[in-house]
């Protein structure tokens, strides 16, 4: 049912080819992890309806290519989005040092002043880690963005790092509107601990 929504979320995955960005949405929409999944061409849309701090919300999720040749109209993809997922694969290295180009992509691109960021490391759950959680916490305090560490393959920290999210978006003044043919008699729940993720995430 829509008439109970409060609200449309944009929000986009950005990060280097091979990181986990379409494993991490299809394990948050799906619940399912595919090994063998093929590098995203273009952008891929999915549409995932989530419940947080009492709020419905739609979520209109933008899986962008992290490969250079894949990637087309990148302005549009930054257009209007109130969040963005910035991943980096806690096993290659160097998907961590190339973090400062995404951020200046999206500085560039992005068309709301207050958009939200969320870093997530991702694999978790492989052996040979290149990039400790310090690190990733560090980078993520220097650029004003949440963190978290996660595993599309295990589920660890998946929902968490969406909901986190979409909680800080809600809890930004001016960054979102409700929705107008539905708003009468709906107030927004303040966020209070009705987190599910028990503090988890790292807020800078
Ligand atoms: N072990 C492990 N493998 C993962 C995890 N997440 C993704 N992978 C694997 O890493 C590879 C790349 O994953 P994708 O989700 O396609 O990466 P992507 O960031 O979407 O890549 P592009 O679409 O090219 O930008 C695939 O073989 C996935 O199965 C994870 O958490 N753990
Ligand atoms: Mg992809």
């Amino acid at each position: 049912m829509d008439t109970d929504i409060l609200t449309t979320l944009k929000i986009l995955i950005i990060g280097e080819s091979g990181v986990g960005k379409s494993s991490l949405l299809i394990r948050f929409t799906d619940d399912t992890f595919d090994q063998d999944i093929g590098a995203t061409i273009g952008v891929d849309f999915k549409v995932k309806t989530v419940e947080v701090d009492g709020n419905r919300m739609k979520l209109a999720l933008w899986d962008t290519a992290g490969q250079e040749r894949f990637r087309t109209l990148t302005p549009s993809y930054y257009r209007g989005a109130q969040g963005v997922i910035l991943v980096y694969d806690v096993s290659v290295r160097q998907t961590f040092d190339k973090l400062n180009d995404w951020l200046n992509e999206c500085e560039t691109y992005a068309t709301k002043q207050d958009i939200v960021k969320m870093l997530v490391g991702n694999k978790i759950d492989k052996p040979g880690r290149q990039v400790t959680r310090q690190e990733g916490l560090q980078f993520a305090r220097r650029h004003s963005m949440l963190f978290i560490e996660a595993s599309a393959k295990t589920k660890d920290g998946v929902e968490c790092a969406f909901e986190e999210l979409v909680e800080k978006i809600l809890q930004t003044p001016g960054l979102w509107e409700k929705e107008s043919k539905s708003t009468i008699g709906l107030s927004i729940v303040p966020a209070g601990n009705a987190s599910s993720c028990y503090g988890s995430c790292s807020i800078f």
